[in-house]
């Protein structure tokens, strides 16, 4: 679908011509910066830009945005023609609402100039830097954390020349905030790692540990004055399309390049942990508190591992969107298992929160048939993702003497994902950082989903080795592959028991 770029352009000059329900809720270009936002992605304008935005009318401070793009130069230019404006649509199957935001004060595109986001973290009035890259751009190893940089990271580590890698901006920043004497900043991982504040903290002192040409002390800087609060960050957004551009156009009778759409929807809860301050997020909504890992347990294994699910099992049935695929006869009921027989008893929630009615809404929420979720979206990066959603699932029942009959069966929709087609034989995508790995494993055990298992269970970035190490698990991924290279996938799920 083309879009239709009319003459009107969102912007400051086209404010006073909208509804008053899409204005924004501070005056734009009036808010200093005190946050550096790293991914200028769909996720962070529908979520910590709004949160923030709300924060700062309720709240107050100079806590406007600063965004930047690690890679893509379009949505820099979008937001810069549209003075850092852009609308948010918050789609149902009751209706749609668009509202323009304005937490952002400044757009910067990290490759074209990598010094200036560097002297931007290196600025005394930002005080906080959020994050939302995804998980492979942090370079850590997905089950034990450990940095394993690719050659861009390893330059970067090595100085000489300005960074190109998230963690190299890091670390060259602080390096230039401490030389500054420019004051704490704390560092908000806003991506789906595990323990992401640890996680996020465990890659900042790798890097300066390893660096080369960074100033004495700034080990002992960072110690007493970067903090790494942890947080879940929760609202599904999937990535705009002509279509989404096209819904904003509707709205606001104006266009918007870099418009985005979401479900209503959403949370954030944000360890309290800021030595310079931060913006009033709880009066936008958000939950402060001193430990977010039972709400980051809650939310990664029940919404993103039940996600992972039905983006393997629905690309492999051929469904477009994650709400078509939650069409398919038996699939909710095998969900409803894997979260009341499995996820429910892998870990203690958050007080007062019942897994099971967690995850019914989760199901309601994916069923928003407005969200044109892809699976195929939800699909990719799966080596990055799987851990923490269900193998740390798996490896929590093992160790509890349970089975994990339904995790496993997420698993092996991923290996069979990973295998290539479709159940009618067309080829799917696989877009993977480790693709290369896994399909030479694929390859070396396709003879029997047995040795597809061994092969791919081998790969220690990917699997524990206590789960690797479990016969039982193996024969129950073993199984369920058998099955769904057999019968497929819709055949399977009736069958499941
Ligand atoms: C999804 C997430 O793409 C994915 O892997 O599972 O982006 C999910 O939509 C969000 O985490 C919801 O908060």
């Amino acid at each position: 679908m083309a879009v239709t770029v009319g003459s009107s352009r969102l912007g400051l000059g086209v404010l006073r011509r909208l509804p008053a329900a899409a204005r924004p809720l501070v005056r734009p270009g009036t808010v200093p910066a005190g946050v550096v936002h790293l991914g200028l992605g769909a996720f962070h304008r529908a979520h910590q830009a709004v949160y923030t935005e709300a924060a700062i009318g309720a709240a107050g401070g100079d806590w406007g945005i600063v965004a930047v793009a690690p890679r893509s130069t379009s949505l820099v230019e979008a937001l810069a023609a549209q003075d850092n404006l852009f609308s948010v649509s918050t789609l149902s199957a009751a209706g749609s609402a668009t509202r323009v935001v304005g937490a952002l004060s400044g757009v910067r595109h990290a490759p074209s100039d990598p010094d200036a986001v560097v002297a931007l973290l290196a600025d005394p009035a930002v005080r906080v830097v959020t994050l939302t890259v995804t998980e492979k751009a942090y370079q850590l190893d997905p089950v034990t954390g450990q940095l394993c940089p690719d050659s861009a990271l390893a330059a970067d580590l090595a100085g000489g020349r300005p960074p190109t890698t998230v963690p190299g901006l890091l670390l060259r920043g602080l390096a230039a905030r401490a030389a500054a004497d420019a004051g704490p900043v704390a560092l908000v991982s806003c991506d789906n790692l595990p323990a992401n504040g640890r996680r996020l903290r465990g890659l900042v002192d790798q890097a300066v540990g390893r660096a080369v040409g960074v100033p004495t002390g700034l080990v002992d800087w960072v110690a007493g004055n970067v903090t790494c609060p942890g947080t879940m960050v929760d609202r599904i957004v999937p990535a705009s399309t002509p279509e989404t551009i096209e819904a904003a156009r509707r709205a606001l009778g104006v266009t918007d390049l870099a418009a985005v759409a979401a479900e209503p929807y959403a949370q954030w809860v944000i360890e309290d942990d800021f030595l310079g301050g931060r913006p009033g997020w709880e009066h936008a909504g958000a939950v402060l508190t001193d430990d977010a890992g039972p709400w980051e347990r809650l939310k990664l294994r029940s919404l993103n591992g039940v996600h992972s699910a039905i983006a393997y099992l629905g690309a492999l049935a051929g469904r477009e969107t994650i709400a078509d695929a939650l069409e398919i006869p038996h699939l909710a009921d095998v969900l409803r298992r894997l979260i009341a027989e499995d996820v429910a008893h892998s870990f203690t929630p958050p007080d007062g929160v019942r897994v099971v009615d967690y995850g019914e809404q989760v199901l309601a929420r994916f069923g928003n048939p407005a969200i044109r979720h892809r699976t195929l979206q939800v699909a990719t990066d799966g080596s990055q993702k799987l851990p923490q959603r269900v193998l740390h699932t798996i490896a929590d029942l093992r160790a509890a003497g349970r089975s994990a009959r339904w995790a496993a069966l997420v698993v092996a929709a991923w290996l069979r994902f990973a295998l290539g087609y479709t159940d009618d034989g067309r080829s799917l995508p696989f877009q993977d950082p480790l693709a290369e790995p896994i399909r030479a494993a694929l390859s070396a055990g396709t003879q029997s989903p047995a040795g597809a298992v061994d092969a791919v269970f081998a790969l220690r970035e990917i699997v524990p080795a206590e789960v690797a190490g479990d016969d039982e698990v193996r024969a129950e991924v073993t199984g369920w592959l058998t099955a769904l290279a057999r019968h497929g996938v819709e055949a399977t799920l009736a069958g499941a028991r």
